[in-house]
């Protein structure tokens, strides 16, 4: 048996280009900010983890990882323990008030998974209770835009502000990889808009499951006047408005079940989730949940409860990726296509570039562990992004203002 026992832990902060995307918090900035982290093994295996680039996550890690010398990669009680005597309290991200612990403690939990699984020469997803699906299959997700980031050139997807625009973008990204659902983040535009582009979208693709995500950007009583309209368009409605008490409201309202990432992002949410009946779906998400094993446990108790479970992402690059994949393929109640921001990379940390959608969904990569490896080049290089970019925390709401100086951050804003 190699020796799994924690030698080595480093951490590289990455930036990659991302085009100016548009939510409820604003615009993205020219770059998105990740960090790689490797797990090494006193038998030399090298685990692989991908998780948040900004401040504080990067700070916690820094103090969290000399406590994990020593361990071995199977002992996710110790990771919790030992990560949780330096790292506690929360964090201001542009969604709220959320936990640094299980950010930390899923941004290495993937690599020790990822290096257990190099050492014994098996997949993550056996190692995480076994392959339940072929394929993990991803939804499009569709986002209003800027031609070009402030003071850039226009890129090749262009602007989208309209419905026919939306259209446009939907129908690129399902030809180039054969999504079946389709996600629109909105938030953005007043929502009779954004419920033209979706009405658009349902024109133009009659069968696919329609989803909307406006970030809580949406009053009760405005969500309430939009059901009507939603009523038989969409298979889902994703955090409409906000906090607990504001979606209880409208899931009393509608059939149709309401989703989050942004309410019901740790346990204790869903104690109160349950009891006023608020979000029925749960968009899971091993970086902010604790990690692989968390986000097994979070299927557990949906399924336990009653709630159905789909998958949340960020901009991500592809360890990310594989990770979602074999997590979503060993969760059997994972029945919603995962949410991704792949189609809107376009640098890659993993060697053979990005990893294909096939009919909208993704084969796991072949190999031990996550399947993947580093490109050390294109981390090089995104490191050097990432020095050079001066962006050190995710801030949509300036970069909004460089294109609408009018524009003011609300939410609930419409
Ligand atoms: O990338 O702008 C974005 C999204 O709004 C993202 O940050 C959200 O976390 O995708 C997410 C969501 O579903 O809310
Ligand atoms: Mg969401």
């Amino acid at each position: 048996m190699p020796d799994t026992r924690i030698a080595d832990i480093r951490v590289t902060p990455i930036a990659f280009a991302d085009p100016p995307l548009l939510n409820n918090a604003g615009c993205h900035e020219p770059f998105a900010l990740r960090s790689i982290i490797e797990v090494e093994t006193e038998s030399g295996h090298i685990g692989l983890g991908e998780s948040y680039g900004t401040l504080p996550v990067l700070d916690g890690l820094a103090k969290a990882t000399p406590l994990l010398i020593g361990m071995d990669v199977t002992d996710l009680n110790g990771l919790w323990a030992r990560c949780g005597q330096v790292v506690g309290g929360t964090m201001m991200q542009y969604i709220g008030q959320e936990r640094l612990l299980p950010r930390i403690v899923g941004a290495v939990e993937v690599a020790m998974w990822d290096a257990l699984g190099k050492a014994l020469n098996r997949r993550v997803v056996d190692l995480l209770g076994g392959q339940v699906r072929e394929t993990v299959p991803f939804s499009a997700y569709l986002f209003y835009k800027f031609a070009g980031h402030h003071g850039g050139q226009p890129d090749d997807w262009g602007e989208v502000l309209t419905p026919s625009q939306l259209v446009d973008e939907a129908w690129r990204m399902i030809d180039a990889h054969g999504f079946n659902a389709i996600k629109l983040k909105a938030g953005i535009l007043p929502p009779e808009e954004e419920i033209e582009g979706l009405r658009a979208l349902r024109a133009a693709f009659p069968d696919a499951p329609l989803r909307i995500d406006p970030n809580g950007g949406w009053t009760v009583d405005t969500t309430l006047k939009l059901l009507p309209q939603l009523d038989g368009l969409i298979e889902y409605l994703e955090d409409p408005t906000v906090g607990i008490d504001g979606n209880a409201q409208v899931q009393a309202a509608t059939s149709i079940p309401l989703a989050t990432n942004m309410y019901v992002v740790e346990t204790a949410h869903l104690p109160p989730n349950m009891a006023q009946d608020a979000f029925r779906v749960i968009l899971s998400d091993h970086h902010y949940w604790g990690g692989l094993k968390a986000s097994r446990d979070l299927a557990e108790i949906c399924r336990i409860w009653g709630l159905g479970l789909s998958m949340h992402s960020n901009s991500h690059l592809g360890i990310s990726l594989a990770a979602m994949a074999h997590l979503a393929a060993a969760t059997p109640n994972l029945t919603y296509d995962c949410d991704t921001h792949s189609p809107w990379q376009t640098d890659e940390v993993i060697e053979g570039g990005k990893l294909p959608f096939q009919g909208g969904a993704l084969t796991l990569p072949d190999g031990p562990g996550l399947g993947v490896t580093l490109d050390r080049d294109a981390l090089k290089r995104l490191h050097q992004n990432y020095l050079d970019c001066g962006i050190r925390v995710r801030d949509d709401a300036t970069e909004m203002k460089k294109h609408r100086p009018d524009w003011q951050f609300g939410r609930p804003k419409f």
